[in-house]
């Protein structure tokens, strides 16, 4: 069964995934795409080659009777707004990170999807299914480290977004990293505090860049996180977790060296659409299977997209307060653990 996808938001993210479903996925064909930008519709229908329809309004197109499932990558704080709609209307409904920026519109979809009595929502945590991630979680699931005891992150992007705030940090760039140590360590957040070093001259006057923070898990482990979104050098993925016993890591992305006029050198990422490609095609094809299948047993749950955006609210209040922030974690519902 080949499921029709309808898209709302053809921004970066949303050209990507129409590719992916459209053209690289088993089962799946893109049927109506949507924007408030419509030159990016326009452009996306011609050079993709869609056969779609194009919906001026976003809720026109989750009402569609052709549309089998939907795809949110407008901007985070639309998501809630379009989520909703897509339950209202009993459709399936990837979307992408954050889930909601806030833990309180998080919420309102947590409590529209159990209203459904199924799971209708997966959200767009794709490091996951990053085979880097899976290896180093192999390893410390072996504990041949022993326990974790420290976790060192980097996230730096090249990003030129103009609209991208301090908070966005946080729930737009950390929160991969709150939702993938989650899952890696099996352990929940306990508490946060975020410093600011000396602003860099690439990043915008209003941004706070770069950002510090610490996490201090349940188990007690601290996580040391540094976010650096206006690199203007690279974009760069780390993830050290030093263990009782010995340190793993994350691997490089692949980059051939080359020695040539008297030195070595090989090329860095700029950009997260290479970094995690593979990663992106299993998401989205789990999430493919999931509606072929009636039933969505891979992938981030809309719990996951709140617990996140619990722990990224605390985040941004240790932003403003300067001061440990507590993370408070509600226990999970059993409608998330079926
Ligand atoms: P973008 O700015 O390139 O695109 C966003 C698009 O949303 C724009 O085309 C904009 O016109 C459209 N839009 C805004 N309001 C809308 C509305 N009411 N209806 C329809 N369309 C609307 O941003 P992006 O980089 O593509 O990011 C989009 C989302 O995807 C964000 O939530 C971001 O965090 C997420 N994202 C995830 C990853 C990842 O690694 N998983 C990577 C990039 C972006
Ligand atoms: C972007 O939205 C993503 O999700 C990228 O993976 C991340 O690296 C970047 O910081 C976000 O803005």
């Amino acid at each position: 069964m080949t499921i029709r996808i309808g898209v709302i938001g053809t921004g970066a993210i949303g050209r990507e995934h129409i590719h992916r479903c459209d053209k690289v996925l088993q089962n799946s064909t893109v049927v109506a795409v949507n924007d408030i930008n419509v030159e990016a519709v326009d452009q996306v229908v011609k050079e993709q080659k869609l056969k779609a329809k194009i919906y001026a309004d976003g809720h026109e197109l989750i009402k569609a009777n052709d549309v089998d499932a939907v795809l949110v990558t407008a901007i985070g704080d639309k998501h809630e707004e379009f989520v909703l709609a897509a339950l209202e209307a009993k459709k399936p409904v990837f979307c992408e990170k954050p889930m909601a920026p806030t833990a309180e519109a998080c919420k309102h979809i947590v409590d529209a999807e159990t209203k459904c009595g199924k799971r209708l929502v997966q959200v767009g945590f794709m490091r996951p299914f990053d085979l880097g991630y899976l290896a180093l979680k192999k390893i410390l699931d072996s504990k041949t480290l022993g326990e974790p005891l420290i976790v060192n992150c980097r996230h730096f992007n090249y990003t030129n977004v103009s609209y991208y705030t301090t908070d966005m940090a946080i729930n737009d760039t950390f929160i991969h990293e709150i939702d993938v140590l989650r899952w890696l360590l099996g352990d929940d957040y306990e508490s946060v505090q975020v410093f600011f070093p000396r602003r860099s001259c690439n990043s915008p006057e209003k941004v706070g860049d770069p950002q510090i923070v610490i996490v201090r898990t349940k188990k007690n482990v601290i996580v040391n996180a540094q976010l650096y979104v206006f690199t203007k050098y690279a974009y760069d993925v780390q993830c050290e977790v030093i263990g009782e016993h010995g340190i793993a890591a994350l691997p490089e992305p692949v980059a051939i060296p080359v020695l040539k006029d008297g030195q070595i050198s090989h090329p860095v990422l700029i950009d997260w659409k290479t970094r995690f490609i593979d990663a992106y095609d299993v998401e989205l094809q789990a999430f493919v299977d999931n509606v072929s299948a009636g039933k969505f047993t891979v992938g981030a749950s809309a719990w996951d997209g709140y617990a996140a955006a619990v722990a990224a609210d605390a985040c941004v209040r240790a932003q403003k307060s300067g001061k440990v922030e507590t993370i408070e974690m509600p226990p999970k519902p059993s409608f998330y653990n079926k």
